[in-house]
This record gives C-alpha cells, structure tokens and sequence, in this order.
C-alpha cells in the first residue's frame, strides 16, 4: 500500500466507527457532546465501559495513525524491535527533521548532514523498510507540516513522538504528543492508555485583522492560561472567530498548545478545511467528511451554553487582538508590542536585536511566508533592508517549492533572508552561530514556539522571544525590541522617513501546492531486511531491559538534586549538540541533569556526591551513583518535565539508578514517560514539604509492592543528625500501570504477556 497518504478507505472505516461509538457515548453521558469528546470517546476501545471521571481516571484508546521524528524514532524504533513484531499495527511514519543543522543554508547544510547521521539516517530507513514505515528522509520537511499536509485528516486521532503533534488539530484530528514507549504500545497493535483529558473551550469572536496573526491568538491563550493552564486538557476552540482563520492558522495555534501543557488542541471542521484539504490534493476526503460534519462539529447546545459543558471556558475577542511578543525563557510571558519597548527597558534586556528567524513545525506555512514575504516587498521598495540577520526554515518540501515558485523565497532574500533546510534547525539548538561567543548575552527573535533557555543556540544567555512572522519580519526591519512596526517610522537608505502597511497574503496557493514526494521512501513489499547495530557505534546502542521491581531499591534512597524552579525536558535531557547520541542510551546519559539549577549547589548542572563531598556535574555524579549501586531519587519543582516528549528524559535517570522522582507537579508527557520506563512518579500531598527536603537526607519507602490506583505514599526522611519525620505523597498510577512499574518498564511487562 502507497504510504505516502492517508488512504479514503482508513478515513471511512473511522467516520463508522465513530458513528456508533459517538451514538453509545452520547446515551451513556445523556446529554450533548463537545467536538472532542466526539473524536476521543469515539476512538475509545470500549466505549460502553470508558470511564466518565476526566481530569481522573485513565482511559484506552485506539489511534488511527503514529509518527515519529528523527531524534525520538531511534529509541522507539530501538524498543519496537525488541516486540519482535514483523511490522507496525496501524500505519506508521518516520521523519528525519530534527538532525540538520543550520549553518550556511539549505543545499550545503544537506550535504553535511547526509554525511554527519548517515548511521542514524540508515538505521531509520532499514527499521522502517522492516516494519513498513512510511520513510520521509532529510530535506523532506517537518514532522507536524508533512502530516498535515499528507495525513491529517478530521475526525481522525494520531499520537506522535514528539510534542507538537497535536498541530493536526488544526484539521480538526485528535493528534497527542507522546514519549516513544507509547507508540510502541500503538505501533504493537495495544491500545494507548492516557488520562482523560478535561476540557477547556476558547471561544473566539471577532475576526483578525491588520498584523495580527493566529499566533496571537496563542500567545495570549498561554498569557492566560500559562505554562500548565492546559495539563490533562484538551482545548476546543469553538465560536464565529474560527471561521476567519485558515487551517494553516488553526494549526499554529493547536501546534502551541503543548506550550500550556494541553493533552492536544482542536478546531472543528468548516469551510477553510475543505479548502486545504482540496489544495493538498484530497478533494475525496472532503466530501466524505460534508457527509459526516455531524461528527466533526460540536454539538449545537455546547456553542450555545459552553459552560455547561467545558471544565473552564475562555474568550478572546480578536477585534481587539493586537499582536503580541512573549518571552525570554518562557513563552508565557507576554506582552502587545506597543508595550515591547517599556518592558524591555524595565528589565534590561539587550535592546538591539542580534537575530530573527522564521518558519519552523509552528509557522512555515504558505499564508505565513505569504504575510512575511508582503511586508519584505513593501520593505525593498521602500528601500529597507533587514537590519539584522534573517533566517528561513521552510516546513516541507512541497510548501518551499510553492514558495520558491511563487516568489516569496526572493522577497525575503532581497530584504537579506537566508533560506535553511526545511527542518527544525535553530529551533532545537541545531543552529551553528559564529557571530557571538558561548555566554554572551544577546536577543533573538524568531516565530517558533518554544524559548527555553540555551534551547536555539545552547547559550544560556540568550534571550530568546517569540512573535509571529510578520512580527519577526517587522522587528527584523527595526533591528531592536524598540522599533512598533505598526505605528513607528524608519529611516530609508535614501534618508527618507517610511512606514510598514499590515501585510495580506493568499492562505492557499491559486495555482495549487507544487506537487512533490521528495525525500519520501516507500518501503518495498517482502524483502527482508536485518537492521545491524554496531557494537561499537557512539550513536545506536541496542537496549536490554530494565531490572524489575525489588522493594529493597526503595530504602535510604540518596537525593541527587533538589530542581529548582523551571525544569523543563530541556533542562533535564538538552537537545541541540546532544541530539547526536539520541540512539545511545549511554552516551546520552552523559547530559543528564546538566541544565538543572540544584538547589544544593551554586552552579547548574552540578550536584553533592554523598559519598565524598565533592561538587560535580549532575551527569558524572548520577554515573558515579550507578557504578557505585546507589538507589537515588530526585526533586522537582511545579510543572517538572514541561516541553519537549523526548523519553530520554525518563530513560537517562533509569539507565543510572534513579528509583523516584518526586516533585511538587508533572507536565503530562513526562510522568507518562517516567511511568513507561519504571521510575515511580510522586507528588507531594503538601507542596510546602518540598522545603523539607535537604542534600543529605535518605528517603525510604515501604510497602510499594501493596500500591493501588489512589493510595497515597509515605516516605520517612532520615535526617543527617539522626532524626526523621515523615510526609505523604501521591501518585497517579493505575492498575495497569502499577504492572509496568512492577515488572520494570512497560516494555518488560508487554513482552510478559
Ligand atoms: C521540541 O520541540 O522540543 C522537540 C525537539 O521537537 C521535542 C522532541 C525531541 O526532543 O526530540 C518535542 O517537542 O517533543
Ligand atoms: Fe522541530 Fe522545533 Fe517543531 Fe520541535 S518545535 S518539531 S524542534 S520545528
């Protein structure tokens, strides 16, 4: 079967199925449906027996599709294989995106990293050849733009391996970012097992205008909501607003949802959607999906009362919607652009602007690069130039072509744009910069969607803000964070004063998108391919499984570190130069913990070894730790493990001996993953006891091998001075999940049954 689509005859065996899922649901809740409860419940594996508790309790589903992207397909493919399974359950793609690095632009950054993965690239492409995995290699495009432009489809739901997955909403598809254990499970033929999400609504009214883009419109959601508004949510947009943006538009936005933690985020299906669907060379679906617009809107009496139907509701009116710049370190941190300056000002962040960057899985769409390739012409003739360096990551191949023939790509050049690979580049630290030295500070600007610290360009003193497009491209002709593109002048290269108009463009390409399949494999029918593992690769290392549950592992366990503050994924497993060993479980390890601020130490990324009293790195000393067969457990702060889905997170701290990660809140995808790979997840049932917790306590606990769904955890802290006090705790695992963590991992306890 061709791969390289979502075939009509999967699109209609799921509308039937959701029929009468949808049908059963409905009798059994008595009462009116939310879009999302339509496509998740009628994608539950028994819809007579889901439990109704959401926000609680866990549920079974059955997705339609899995992707996965370079950087996490490794350790999944690494993990399938040990199913010994001839090929995938439901269809499957692979997408090399994540390992290009930015350099001196698209064709020579290509070369250099078809030459630099070729191991990784291989491994991918036989595993997928094997498994009859739909192959995109590199220079194909960005996971979430290729599937929206080939899978997507609405009404249906996908999981991916990584975070902004849930782009797909944008099409009106249920699309969940998951770690890699989870689509193994799918990619086996089980079911995928999460926490039924609750449910936020956004209505939106008004219609947007002038500078102001969809990104906006999530920006301020997460203004809102903050950085873990959205956890075990999923957030519905619904209301008169939803009409005036494009399916591209509607997929920034969704794309960004992972930025508030949201399980996924969805838009219902209309008249935009069509149009895309059409443009992208699926007219059949749209008219399979007209019949069954039942299915992929909301209920009418949900729009009418939405508060009797969400957990919380929100509205933004976008009449009044100004385009807005969040960050550094954060991308809730907002503020409109007329307050840019004063903000920037207050707190000292360097003024002038030392970098833009546009594009990305977030915003590299036709109508994107349309809006920043407007403002760029009316730029050249007005004789600006951009004042600083300017970059462009396309999202796919079929779009750059689009774009290239179209001329937006000679627009941005003219301005003094630099077009790189159609991959995520500077987003995730693949980004090679000669203009600045490690620590110096400085700001960027860029229309991604995350600006965690280091995250572009692994110096941690960049300052790092986000905009759309147009603002980027705006803030580019300015060059500093002073410069209001809508209502400051600048000075032309013939000394005159000029102004910046909003910028318009098309949302779909008249002449249609260039059609192209570069980059995509098709695996061949019956051929038998051995994926081969060097033993003495730095890059691929095959996996052997983790020791099961001994209750003797979980006394006067050491603290490694207390995380203070902000711990994001990319504080616990970076990204950027550590993408190389994301097929080596070992090597990786060696950046684990390094970007943690420590509560016992001064420096990040540094830690008390116990056993000595000396300050080392938190990867040497988690090493040290396991050669030494120290049982240890670390500390978190609020919403730990928040960004990224990379299960390396989870899998580091396994690999060197961590039994218990306890921490005042989780991100959703992260204590999934610790789940996965064995490690217990905890929270303190008193937040304030994470005071409590000092370098060279010893904690202890009994009993776990009585755990149920919902008992709470005693652990007694053994105080360096003799004493002890206890305090309660809770996790969230359910009974099937207490076998994982019983039989070592999720992996050890498929493979037992
Ligand atoms: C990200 O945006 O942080 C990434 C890189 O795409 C990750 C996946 C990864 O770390 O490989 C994500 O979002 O899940
Ligand atoms: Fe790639 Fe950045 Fe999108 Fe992650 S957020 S998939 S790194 S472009």
């Amino acid at each position: 079967m061709d791969l390289s689509k979502t075939h009509i005859e999967l699109v209609k065996k799921v509308y039937e199925s959701l029929e009468s899922n949808i049908a059963a649901f409905k009798e059994r809740k008595g009462n009116s449906l939310t879009l999302a409860e339509k496509i998740l419940y009628g994608h539950s594996k028994n819809v007579n027996e889901i439990s109704l508790n959401r926000g609680e309790d866990f549920g079974d589903f059955q997705p339609d599709r899995v992707a996965m992207q370079d950087a996490t397909a490794q350790m999944a493919l690494l993990q399938f294989m040990q199913a010994e399974l001839p090929e995938t359950a439901v269809p499957t793609t692979v997408h090399c995106d994540h390992l290009i690095q930015a350099y001196e632009g698209a064709n020579s950054d290509l070369k250099v990293a078809n030459k630099a993965h070729k191991e990784v690239f291989d491994f991918l492409r036989s595993a997928s050849e094997k498994f009859n995995i739909g192959f995109w290699g590199p220079g194909a495009g960005i996971i979430h733009q290729v599937v929206l432009e080939q899978y997507a489809f609405p009404g249906g739901m996908m999981i991916g391996t990584d975070s902004h997955t849930p782009n797909a909403g944008g099409i009106g598809m249920i699309a969940i970012g998951v770690g890699g254990a989870d689509a193994v499970d799918v990619m086996a033929g089980m079911p995928f097992n999460t926490k039924i999400p609750k449910l936020i609504g956004v209505k939106l009214t008004g219609t947007l205008s002038g500078w102001t883009a969809p990104k906006d419109i999530i920006l301020k959601v997460a203004e809102i909501l903050t950085v873990k508004g959205g956890t075990n949510a999923i957030v519905e947009y619904f209301g008169e607003g939803t009409k005036s943006i494009s399916t591209t538009g509607k997929a920034t936005i969704t794309n960004m949802g992972a930025e508030i933690g949201a399980t996924c985020s969805i838009f219902p299906f209309d008249e935009k959607g069509e149009d895309y669907l059409k443009a992208t060379g699926r007219g059949d679906i749209t008219s399979l999906a007209n019949e069954n617009m039942h299915l992929l809107t909301a209920d009418e009496d949900v729009l009418l009362s939405p508060e009797d139907y969400f957990d919380q509701v929100i509205e933004i009116d976008l009449d009044s919607l100004e385009p807005h710049i969040v960050g550094p370190h954060t991308p809730d941190l907002a503020r409109p652009v007329s307050k840019l300056k004063e903000d920037a000002l207050e707190n000292n962040y360097p003024i002038q602007i030392s970098n833009a960057l546009i594009g990305s899985c977030t915003n590299s769409s036709y109508e994107d690069i349309g809006r920043a390739a407007y403002i760029a012409r009316e730029a050249a003739s007005k004789g600006l130039k951009a004042k600083i360096p300017l970059m462009v990551t396309p999202g796919s191949e079929v779009t750059r072509a689009t774009i290239e023939r179209d001329g937006y790509l000679k627009d941005l050049e003219a301005i003094g744009a630099t077009v790189l690979a159609n991959a995520c580049g500077p987003c995730i630290g693949q980004w090679k910069r000669d203009d600045i030295k490690d620590g110096d500070t400085n700001t960027i600007v860029s229309s991604y969607n995350r600006n965690f610290p280091a995250r572009n360009d692994g110096n941690k003193a960049t300052l790092s803000f986000i905009g759309s497009p147009e603002s980027v491209i705006g803030l580019a002709l300015g060059g500093t964070l002073e410069f209001n593109f809508l209502s400051d002048t600048l000075i032309n290269e013939d000394g005159l004063e000029v102004k910046l108009t909003p910028p318009v463009a098309e949302e779909l390409p008249e002449k249609g998108f260039e059609s192209t399949l570069d980059g995509f494999i098709q695996p061949k029918e019956d051929v038998d391919v051995d994926i081969v593992i060097d033993s003495n690769s730095e890059r691929l290392q095959a996996l052997t499984p983790f020791d099961a549950f001994n209750e003797n592992n979980y006394v006067q366990m050491t603290v490694i570190m207390k995380a203070v503050g902000k711990c994001t994924t990319d504080h616990i497993s970076p990204a950027g130069k550590w993408l190389k060993y994301r097929g080596h479980l070992e090597n990786i390890s060696q950046n684990l913990f390094i970007g943690v601020n420590n509560a016992f130490t001064e420096e990040s990324g540094t830690g008390v070894n116990v056993l000595n009293n000396e300050i080392m790195t938190l990867p040497d000393l988690a090493k040290s730790y396991h050669e030494n067969n120290i049982n240890w457990i670390a500390i978190g702060d609020e919403n730990y493990g928040e960004g990224s889905s990379r299960e390396h997170a989870a899998m580091e701290p396994r690999f060197r001996g961590c039994k218990v990660v306890l921490v005042k809140s989780f991100a959703r995808i992260h204590e999934a993953n610790l789940k996965k790979q064995g490690i217990l997840p905890l929270t303190f049932e008193d937040k304030s006891d994470y005071e409590k917790i000092d370098q060279n306590d010893k904690l202890t606990i009994r009993n776990l091998e009585n755990l149920k769904p919902g008992s709470t955890v005693t652990i007694s802290i053994e105080k360096e001075d003799g004493t002890s006090i206890e305090i309660e705790t809770n996790h969230s695992l359910s009974d099937e999940q207490i076998k994982w963590f019983e039989s070592g991992s999720a992996l050890n306890f498929i493979k037992s049954i």
